[in-house]
């Protein structure tokens, strides 16, 4: 593993360091759309006072930390980019490949270098099955290898493309806190209110620090879920997304997409067919959980 100088020089002096995923951008995002938002995530986490470490496979050697030529080519349009979750990274590493890190390796990597705070977009979860009458065994593998990562992860829920119900109870059964940022309902992605609650609420980075240090000392070693929901000026209109999550569903079936191509095709089609708005949402709601990661990091750092 590489992990970048300034990187490993803030660990050293107990500074601020924000974590963030790379298969956002290589396989959620369009380009070049998506190199402007991985800019524009590093610089909100530096002007918070902490060090972005956005982290990706280069040529088989996990980085902690990409510098901009890096993520210029995990940005780069049809460049090959494996999409890598946990279970990838000893694949993906013996051949020498480049790959984009999920929610699940991402968190796994930041441990391992020392980093634990987090930001993304959505976190993965249950999936809808693709035949109503099927039972789905997608279960995303960031639900599973959270329960085992002490990293905070802020994100604005689950996206509302998944079972949220059920991921909520998968969250629960694996001893995963699920802590709301100044509100009381967990926010499904591209919406603010996914119609369940949040077992505990929290009204400020500090409180946020405060729980992630107690945490961390109470028994068990889960991460935690910081839902954070969408800026109310960027949430996409309920009727759109009702209408593209249907269309998309039906995409599935149609096209047999299964697997680990169901995300990236489900959220192609949200920013296709809503003319861009639903990127809008994605971008904004990413660039927030980013700017809340980094003043919990300061907030965790000036606490030693
Ligand atoms: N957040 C976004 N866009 C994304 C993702 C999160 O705004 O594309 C990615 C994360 O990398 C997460 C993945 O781990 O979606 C979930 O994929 P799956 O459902 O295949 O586990
Ligand atoms: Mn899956």
């Amino acid at each position: 593993m590489i992990v970048a100088e300034e990187v490993t020089g803030a660990l050293a002096d107990g500074g601020a360091v924000v974590a963030l995923e790379s298969t956002l951008l290589a396989h959620g995002l369009p380009a070049p759309r998506n190199r402007e938002v991985a800019g524009a995530l590093e610089d909100a986490v530096r002007a918070a006072g902490a060090v972005p470490a956005t982290i990706a496979m280069m040529d088989g050697v996990p980085v902690v930390g990409l510098n901009a030529d890096q993520l210029d080519r995990v940005c780069e349009a049809g460049a090959d980019i494996v999409k890598l979750s946990r279970r990838d990274l000893g694949p993906a590493a013996a051949l020498g490949r480049d790959g984009a890190t999920t929610v699940a390796a991402t968190a796994a990597l930041a441990h391992a270098a020392g980093i634990g705070v987090f930001a993304t977009g959505g976190l993965g979860g249950v999936h809808r099955p693709v035949h109503p009458e099927h039972v789905t065994w997608d279960v995303s593998a960031d639900l599973g290898v959270l329960a085992e990562t002490p990293v905070l992860v802020v994100c604005s829920g689950v996206k509302s493309i998944v079972d949220i119900g059920a991921t909520l109870e998968v969250l629960e059964t694996h001893s995963v806190p699920v802590i709301g940022f100044g509100t009381d309902v967990f926010p499904a992605f591209y919406l603010r209110d996914s119609g369940f609650g949040v077992p505990w609420r929290v009204d400020s980075p500090v409180e946020a620090a405060d729980v992630v240090l107690a945490h961390r000392a109470a028994p068990g070693t889960a991460g935690a879920v910081l839902a954070n929901p969408v800026p109310a000026e960027h949430e996409l209109d309920r009727e759109l997304h009702d209408r593209l999550l249907a269309e998309g569903q039906e995409l599935l079936r149609r096209k047999g997409i299964q697997g680990k191509d169901v995300t990236p095709a489900l959220l192609e089609h949200f920013h296709e067919a809503s003319g861009g708005a639903s990127l809008d949402t994605n971008a904004e709601l990413v660039l927030a959980n980013t700017r809340l990661a980094a003043e919990i990091a300061v907030a965790l750092a000036t606490r030693g």
